[in-house]
């Protein structure tokens, strides 16, 4: 069955739209009262995750808000390591850890490779059940993180800021931080094929943290595993024809090598031009972004001149799904973001006529 709502599939395909598609990265998270409502009931981060009806409850609580043109899975892009393995967990106010890391090759051959519809099996039937409560009013979005986001996860056992470890084996042992990207780019290869046959119609995955990397190493440790990703499912014959957005944070600057990944869009963060960027990829790719998330801290008006602004740097046409260039902020205000959502339907009428 079609979409009621074509916008966003339209406009990552880049056919004709009746006014620029936003969805907004964590739309749904802890600035809604009702999702830390659905936190505590759940008790914890990852029960809500692993809990299919509560994972659904909260993708739907944005659209109840706002008028959006995308639901987003609920989930983490964590969910993988924890599958092969890594026994992952959450500490309140600490974000993401492992009780298990991977620093040695004997760790990476240890990984055990999951099968979606048995260890993630939670996530699949959070996306059917999804899928049959939005009864096509929005498309849903699946995603993954990049092997090489997930690989410093896995090998610091949770967030860094120095890469301190991930680093070091980069440099000193490449060649077991291959064997561990590859075994990763074939369990996110399985993941978004079974998201997309349990119902998600569009797939996104978050390079976080390709941007850190110098353009060499960015090419070969993390986009040349994108490119195998986005090359695998492109040759399966269900997903063939569904949207594949690569958003790298930080990785504006790459948009040429992006491209040739064959994915269908990029998303890109606010350190860059949309009109600049636009330029280089010419109409192989859609855009995605790319506002300063931290632009919701200003009233409402300022937002509706910045997002205007962002309209414009995009200009005429289909091609472009209006985004932050990185997630909201817990602490922020949701009415500025009905604000924002109505701003880019109302001032992008003028570039779609
Ligand atoms: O309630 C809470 O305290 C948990 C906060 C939270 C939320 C709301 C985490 C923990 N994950 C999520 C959901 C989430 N994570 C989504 C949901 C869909 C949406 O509404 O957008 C998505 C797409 C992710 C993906 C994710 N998890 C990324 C990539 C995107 C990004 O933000 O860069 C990363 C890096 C993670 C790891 C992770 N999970 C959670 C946290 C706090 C982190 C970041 C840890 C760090 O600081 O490095």
């Amino acid at each position: 069955m079609t979409n009621k709502n074509p916008r966003f599939i339209n406009s990552l395909l880049k056919k004709p739209v009746d006014a620029t598609p936003i969805w907004i990265m964590r739309q749904a998270g802890r600035y809604l009262p009702e999702y830390r409502a659905s936190r505590q009931k759940a008790g914890n981060f990852l029960t809500l995750c692993k809990t299919p009806e509560l994972a659904c409850e909260v993708t739907l609580q944005p659209l109840q808000r706002f008028d959006l043109d995308a639901a987003i899975l609920f989930s983490d892009i964590l969910t993988i390591p924890d599958a092969m393995g890594q026994d992952l967990y959450f500490k309140e106010g600490e974000g993401p850890g492992f009780n298990k890391v991977i620093r040695s090759k004997k760790d990476v051959d240890q990984l055990l490779s999951p099968d979606p519809e048995s260890e993630l099996k939670y996530v699949m039937d959070a996306v059917r059940l999804i899928h049959h409560e939005l009864d096509n009013k929005v498309p849903l979005i699946g995603f993954a993180g990049s092997p090489w986001t997930l690989s410093t996860y896995m090998i610091e056992g949770g967030a860094t800021k120095t890469f301190q470890q991930t680093k070091s084996m980069m440099f000193n042992e490449p060649d077991v931080l291959h064997l561990l990207l590859e075994k990763l780019s074939q369990s996110v290869v399985q993941y978004l094929i079974a998201q997309i046959e349990a119902g998600v119609e569009a797939v996104m995955i978050f390079d976080t943290w390709g941007g850190i990397l110098n353009p060499q190493d960015y090419r070969e440790f993390s986009l040349k595993y994108m490119s195998l990703i986005v090359d695998k499912i492109k040759k399966t014959a269900t997903c063939k024809q569904v949207p594949i957005i690569l958003f790298t944070k930080g990785g504006g600057h790459w948009v040429k090598d992006i491209v040739g990944s064959g994915c269908d869009a990029i998303g890109v963060d606010w350190t860059v031009n949309l009109s600049d960027i636009k330029k280089q990829v010419g109409d192989k790719v859609a855009l995605q972004g790319n506002l300063d998330p931290c632009v919701l801290y200003a009233s409402p008006e300022v937002i509706q001149q910045k997002a205007g602004e962002i309209l414009e740097q995009f200009g005429h046409g289909s091609g472009h799904v209006f985004n932050l260039g990185h997630g909201v902020h817990p602490d922020m205000n949701p009415e500025h973001i009905a604000a924002l959502v109505d701003a880019v339907h109302e001032l992008s009428r003028k570039y779609h006529l």
